[in-house]
């Protein structure tokens, strides 16, 4: 799973001649051009994708399978907690993901529901393109909705 060095220089050459190549040359088949797409650790298992703070709530996403591929469905499974961190049991929460420098979302319609013990499930989860996506998770607990907004870069595949 950590495969060395070589890779991760892959990687950055990689991402540094899209860079200077612009927009018009795919770094890769299937991906449109835009950005350069930055390293990120790789995942430790157990630990959340990503987490997310916002003003009343607080939100934790981990993904299954964990490191999805561009282009692969996965579910993401939500914990929420006030943004303090106290354990909360939210009576709602949806996921879904843009990529605001482009413009669009996914071409998938997730499905969320509750778990067994107290967290949300949402399927059918699917980035397009590898690159700056930013997640919005909704989360309402009695009256009061927030949605956290929470960025991630998709890999060009799995690191
Ligand atoms: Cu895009």
């Amino acid at each position: 799973m950590n495969r060395p060095h070589a890779s991760a220089v892959l990687v950055v050459t990689a991402a540094l001649l899209f860079g200077l190549s612009g927009c018009n040359r795919p770094a890769n088949p299937g991906a449109e051009g835009h950005g350069v797409t930055p390293v990120k650790a790789p995942h430790v298992p157990g630990q959340a994708n990503v987490v997310g703070k916002g003003t009343r709530f607080a939100a934790a996403l981990f993904f299954t399978p964990a490191e999805p591929k561009v282009s692969q469905l996965f579910t993401v499974r939500t914990v929420v907690t006030t943004a303090d961190g106290a354990a909360v049991k939210a009576d709602a929460v949806t996921v879904d993901a843009t990529m605001p420098a482009h413009g669009h979302g996914m071409m998938t319609k997730p499905q969320h529901k509750p778990t067994a013990d107290g967290a949300w499930q949402t399927d059918g989860m699917k980035l397009h393109m590898h690159g700056r996506w930013v997640f919005e998770v909704m989360v309402r607990v009695g009256a009061e909705t927030e949605t956290l907004k929470i960025p991630f870069d998709q890999p060009p595949e799995a690191l």
